[in-house]
């Protein structure tokens, strides 16, 4: 006897029957004949390990206007922004804001985050807060924390004693800002010191590296280069590179080609970034993103983060991670069919590899941790921003959404495509997902 089956789930370009018992998936079969505790039609739907925030920052989210509009929209207003909403910081303001967040995105089936928190603050009142939260949660989503220094390590006052005062607190994660330093001497520098912070307390990096379109800012070099001294190469993310996609091509294949010695993990933030970056910029106006890519066609392993949910630096969002996938595929030319499928998975799988989740995926004996998307297969659930339908949880059903129902003059439209790959997908409407219940 099963706790749960999904009947008609599309997995691997198959429709299967998923059965779950303690929280584990026991059976992934064409058809299985026994009944479950709770049976639940998957309609053909596509069946996902869990969406993955590998970068967000849950302290600053949630406060956009507060105190003020950033009217130029770059980078630089949103930091000093932040540092002025910073001073009225609470706990309790720090909880209620990114708790709201992580339950906007558990309801779309996003279950691990990793969030940046700002400590340049003397007081690391956010990282206090965010490591109560990571445990409140715990039974429905899994927090990783990362000790980002807003203001520079070595430009902020005791920058380097916050930083490992929050990792002796429980950062999970060292961070960085090297751009942001006050000089490149200083920014190279920095990075070393994320490196000896990373080495001594035994934890992975993610650097805000080379956020800018300054095609002088070289930083994500020196994180090459540590990382293949160190051979932390898997231990280490290089997040928003955004100047990558400023330099001249001589330099940056030169530097393609370090990079692929050092293994390192890159995380996109196109959402954030086709809006802060190409500010200074008349026409044409870059669009401000890293080399997404030919990082993916070199074999690097590139996630996709959201980055700003309503804050100082992104008025708008919902956490849902198909959105920054969506804007990838446009903003970083992903279109054929083989990119935008590799779009899906760099809210998933590769997003797993930069957090190093271990256990994440859907098999036999795995954990029963699993979400359905209201679409046949990964293309199709980009192209229409699909509804998750329903997200599973060590076995437990944490959440359930309706897709929106569309009816015209008495019919309902679907938005399909009346091509291949429909296979079982029943689609909007026509009852999928109903659920019955048996004994
Ligand atoms: N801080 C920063 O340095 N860069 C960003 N993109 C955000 C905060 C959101
Ligand atoms: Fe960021």
């Amino acid at each position: 006897m099963y706790d749960l089956i999904l009947r008609g789930a599309r997995f691997e370009d198959a429709v299967a029957d998923v059965a779950v018992a303690g929280g584990r998936i026991e059976r992934i079969s064409p058809r299985i004949q026994e009944g479950g505790g709770r049976e639940i039609d998957a309609g053909g739907r596509l069946l996902s390990p869990p969406f993955i925030e590998s970068h967000v920052h849950l302290d600053t989210t949630l406060t956009a206007g507060d105190p003020r509009w950033n009217e130029s929209g770059t980078l630089f207003e949103g930091i000093q922004i932040w540092s002025e909403r910073k001073r009225s910081v609470t706990r309790e303001d720090v909880i209620s804001r990114a708790t709201e967040l992580l339950r906007w995105q558990a309801a779309q089936g996003v279950l691990h985050v990793r969030t940046h928190v700002d400590v340049t603050d003397p007081d690391l009142t956010g990282l206090k807060a965010m490591l109560e939260i990571r445990e409140k949660v715990r039974g429905w989503t899994d927090v990783q924390i990362v000790a980002f220094p807003q203001e520079g390590i070595l430009s902020y006052p005791r920058g380097t004693e916050l930083m490992e005062e929050a990792l002796r607190l429980g950062a999970d994660v060292v961070g960085g800002i090297p751009h942001y330093e006050h000089t490149r001497e200083m920014g190279a520098e920095s990075v070393r010191e994320s490196f000896r912070l990373a080495e001594k307390h035994d934890k992975p990096i993610d650097i805000h590296c080379d956020e800018t379109d300054d095609p002088e800012s070289r930083f994500l070099e020196v994180m090459a280069a540590e990382a293949i001294r160190t051979g932390m190469g898997q231990r280490v993310t290089a997040s928003h590179t955004t100047a990558f996609g400023s330099y001249d091509n001589a330099y940056a294949f030169k530097l393609m080609g370090f990079l692929t010695k050092a293994v390192i993990n890159f995380v996109a933030n196109p959402l954030i970034n086709i809006t802060l970056q190409g500010r200074y910029d008349s026409y044409p106006k870059r669009r401000g993103i890293t080399r997404v890519k030919e990082l993916w066609q070199n074999g690097l392993n590139v996630s996709l983060g959201y980055d700003d949910i309503m804050d100082p630096w992104y008025p708008l969002g919902t956490g849902g991670m198909l959105q920054p996938a969506h804007m990838a595929v446009h903003a970083c030319h992903m279109t054929s069919r083989e990119e935008v499928t590799a779009c899906f998975d760099m809210v998933t799988e590769n997003a797993a590899r930069t957090l190093g989740l271990e256990g994440y995926g859907i098999a036999e004996g795995g954990p029963a941790s699993f979400v359905l998307v209201d679409a046949p297969d990964k293309w199709d659930a980009l192209r229409r921003l699909a509804t998750t339908t329903l997200v599973v949880r060590d076995g437990e059903v944490i959440a359930e959404a309706r897709p929106a129902e569309h009816r015209l003059m008495g019919e309902t439209v679907t938005f399909q495509r009346g091509t291949e790959g429909l296979g079982d997908f029943v689609g909007q409407g026509s009852g999928s997902g109903e659920r019955t219940e048996r004994g």
